[in-house]
This record gives C-alpha cells, sequence and structure tokens, in this order.
C-alpha cells in the first residue's frame, strides 16, 4: 500500500498515532519513548500453564502454537484448570533468566502476565486462579524477575491479554467446540462487559502499582466486543495510572492482522506497532513499531518444536530491524519447571556473542539512508556515523555502496577502528577497499564517520 497513491495520507495518520505530533505532546512523548527507541532489543517470554501440557493433550498433538492448546484441543475450562495442581516451576530462577536475555544484549522483557487462558502468573487478588492461589508453586515469580530486572538494568514489562477464556463474563460459540474452552474469539455475555472492563482494570492496576512495568504489551483485542472507544478508554486508564509507560497499538483495534502496524481511517490507540512473526520490508521514518518474533514456531513451550532458527538468521533479525528504525522482541517459551528450553539458551548466547562486538551499530541507532535494500546488507545511522552490516562479504576486495554520496572522512572495521579502510567515491556511489575475508561471517560492522 505505502507504494500506492495514498503515501502522503499514510504517513500524515501514522505520524498522527505514532510520530510526531504537536509541540509539547511530541516532547512528552519522545522523553517517553526514548529509551525504548534506543533499546532496540528485548525478550518476549510466553509462560504459563499451557507449558504444563507442553503442545500434548491426551495423546493429541498439534502443529499449532503451544499457548493455544485450550483452543485447538478444545480442553473445556473444567478440564484445564487441572494444570493447576500440576503446575510447580522449582527450577525456576529470575537471576539466570534475566542474566540471559542481558548476555544476549537485550535491554527490556516482556513477560505473560496473564494470556488467553486466563492464568494469572502473578499474585492477583482479584482472582485465584493464579500462580500462588492455585498452585503447588505459591510463589510470585512476576516479583523476583520484576526485583531482578531491575538489580540488572533491564527494563521490565507486562504482556497482557483482553480476550480471557476463563473469565466467566465470556463464552465460545462455534461448531464442535465446548463453550467454555479456548477458540479464536469469545461472546461477550449479555451485560458481561463493564463487569470484565472492571476485573481487568483492576488487575492492571495490582500489576502496575506493585510491579512498576515499564511497558504494557496488550493482545487479544480482536474479539468482536471489544472496540476502539474501549481501547482509548484502556489507554488513558493506564496512563492514568503511570504516566511514562509505553503502550503497545494492541490496546484498540488499529492494527492491520500480523503486519501490525496501524489503519489509517483514523488515529488508533497505542504508542507503537506491532508487526508478529515478519519484519516489515521497509521502515517507516519517525513511525515506532517493534516487531515479535519466536525462535522456533511456537511461542509457549512445545517439547516437540525443533524447528529453530539458526544464530545467522536471529542475529540478521535484530540488524535489519533496526535498520528500518524498529524494534525485536525476540521470544523463549519457559518449560513447566521454569527454565528456558537449551536450544533458545544457545541462541541467545550467540547473538550475545555478537552484539558484544557490535552493539554500538545498534542501540541508540536508527534507520540507514538508502532506499532501496543494500545487495550485501543493511546499514543503520545515527547523525555523521553510518553503520554498514555486511552479510555478504565481495570476492573481490571492494564493497561497493551504490549512490551513496557522503563526504566520507573515517571508514574502518567496528572490530578495528584502527586500522582505517581506503575508499573511493564518484557518481556511481562509494568503494571501499576490504580485507579478503569477511571478519565475521554472519555480519561483519564497517563504520563511515561523514562530514556533516
Ligand atoms: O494469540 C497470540 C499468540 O498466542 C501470541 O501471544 C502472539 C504474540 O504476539 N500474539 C497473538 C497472536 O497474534
Amino acid at each position: 500500500m505505502a507504494r500506492t497513491l495514498r503515501p502522503l495520507a499514510l504517513i500524515l495518520v501514522l505520524l498522527l498515532t505514532f510520530g510526531a505530533t504537536g509541540g509539547a505532546q511530541r516532547t512528552d512523548r519522545d522523553q517517553r519513548m526514548q529509551w525504548w527507541r534506543d533499546a532496540r532489543f528485548g525478550m518476549f517470554i510466553h509462560w504459563g500453564l499451557y507449558a504444563v501440557p507442553a503442545g500434548e493433550y491426551k495423546g493429541q498433538r498439534s502443529k499449532d502454537i503451544g499457548e493455544w492448546i485450550m483452543s485447538w484441543a478444545n480442553i473445556p475450562r473444567a478440564e484445564y484448570v487441572k494444570f493447576a495442581p500440576q503446575f510447580n516451576p522449582v527450577k525456576f530462577d529470575a537471576a539466570k533468566i534475566v542474566s540471559a536475555a542481558k548476555n544476549a544484549g537485550m535491554k527490556y522483557l516482556v513477560i505473560t502476565s496473564k494470556h488467553h487462558d486466563g492464568f494469572s502468573m502473578y499474585d492477583s487478588k482479584v482472582s485465584d486462579y493464579d500462580i500462588v492461589d492455585s498452585t503447588p508453586y505459591r510463589k510470585d515469580p512476576m516479583r523476583a524477575l520484576a526485583d531482578e530486572s531491575k538489580r540488572q538494568g533491564i527494563k521490565f514489562a507486562f504482556y497482557y491479554s483482553i480476550m480471557d477464556w476463563h473469565h466467566p463474563s465470556q463464552y465460545v460459540k462455534a461448531e464442535g467446540k465446548d463453550e467454555t474452552a479456548g477458540h479464536k474469539n469469545t461472546e461477550m455475555r449479555e451485560g458481561q462487559k463493564p463487569v470484565y472492563v472492571a476485573y481487568m482494570k483492576a488487575q492492571l492496576k495490582e500489576l502496575i502499582t506493585q510491579y512498576d512495568p515499564a511497558v504494557l504489551w496488550f493482545d487479544g483485542e480482536w474479539v468482536p466486543w471489544w472496540t476502539e472507544e474501549d481501547g482509548k478508554d484502556l489507554y488513558q486508564y493506564v496512563r492514568g495510572l503511570k504516566p511514562d509507560i509505553l503502550i503497545n497499538n494492541r490496546v484498540g483495534k488499529g492494527r492491520k492482522g500480523m503486519e501490525g502496524m496501524n489503519k489509517t481511517d483514523q488515529e488508533y490507540a497505542g504508542d507503537f506497532g506491532t508487526p508478529e512473526q515478519r519484519i516489515p520490508a521497509s521502515g517507516l521514518s519517525g513511525v515506532d513499531w517493534e516487531s515479535c518474533m519466536t525462535m522456533n514456531d511456537t511461542w509457549g513451550f512445545k517439547s516437540y518444536d525443533q524447528n529453530w532458527k539458526s544464530v545467522e538468521t536471529l542475529v540478521r533479525n535484530v540488524i535489519d530491524t533496526a535498520s528500518k528504525g524498529g524494534n525485536y522482541l525476540l521470544n523463549v517459551g519457559p518449560t513447566a519447571e521454569g527454565e528456558i528450553p537449551a536450544e533458545s539458551l544457545e541462541r541467545l548466547a550467540g547473538i550475545g556473542t555478537w552484539m558484544a562486538k557490535y552493539g554500538e551499530s545498534i542501540y541508540g541507532k536508527t534507520a540507514g539512508p538508502f532506499k532501496t535494500q543494500l545487495p550485501w546488507g543493511r546499514a543503520t545511522s545515527k547523525t555523521g556515523k553510518l553503520y554498514l552490516h555486511v552479510f555478504n562479504w565481495p570476492a573481490d576486495g571492494v564493497l561497493n555502496v551504490p549512490g551513496y554520496s557522503a563526504n566520507v572522512e573515517h571508514a574502518y572495521l567496528l572490530a578495528d577502528p584502527r586500522t582505517p579502510l581506503t575508499t573511493e567515491a564518484d557518481a556511481a556511489g562509494l568503494r571501499i577497499r576490504v580485507p579478503a575475508a569477511a571478519p565475521d561471517p554472519v555480519a561483519t560492522v564497517i563504520v563511515l564517520e561523514t562530514k556533516s
């Protein structure tokens, strides 16, 4: 669509929604968003009762995502709640989880306080269907994670689902489905919406006042009984509790499906767009967005999902999103014992090795100046500096930067700043003489210092 005739209208509405609005409003907004824009990379954690069946129910398995087992296995509420007495994550270690995120180069983490199954992963006073009151664990892992995140300087945040398969206000109306099972949509019982909205607000007040989250990451907003007005009301309610909190665009109805950015017919509630399982072809300058993605094919833990992405793919995804001015929220799905799967820890460590060396080219950087995709990689930038991320190293020792005409003062490998690289420029662009072999096969970063 961006390539159609509506780009100006599109950018206008999106800037109104996510970007540059009036002076005072913009400064408030920019101040609020700054840490998040600088962070660029975070951990998503889908953890809940669904880790107990781990993708299998009465011998039935599915290609579908693990946290939706109550839906695809058509499990009635009365059956699903029986997972709670079996949930005892004795191996949960908040310091280990936060360290894994921090050492991977992640600056914030977003964990499921309540997913669609309605189970609260914290000590809620407005529900007994939570980890303290309904499981043998009887402790509050969100307390531990919030405290440990603060201790290690990682921003702590919550995911919260608007759709709730457990709350009595909602039921399922679908062929062959138990009305108390999970499903892609729930119906709202007559006159019950105010009851449920009050319940959500009470839980959100607990979450915000007791754990001080930096972001509220809503989801499940697609249900037919939830409206944009509801979203705007909830957005104001949450901001009223914590003025500098960030709230994603899934609080309202703006999101265009998995593409994640907002429709353009009006201004929608939310501080940033949320593409899911994809990275936009091109960024939208001045627009805040964050791509969330799994490491395999599920958000919640599934014992048999071994379709893991490589470290190379994941590192290049971090670079790709930053090169388009966006954030990357990479998911882990802990087991029922409370541990991040070994395959995820390996990949986090691998990403961390690259980020430890090249993080400067990601944090606090934004999209490069190139309108079209670079043939050999991506670019991020800040005033006076351009970071070239080379995925495909030139066999002839010359890296071509087509159409680039800035006045380059210095060129060097980020990993070896004392060894200057020679450059030549003409109307076709810039050519950089580089070493024969790629210093880093995943992505080598070349820095260009330019005279502004
Ligand atoms: O249904 C959820 C899904 O379980 C998962 O939480 C993802 C993460 O962004 N969001 C929804 C699907 O869009």
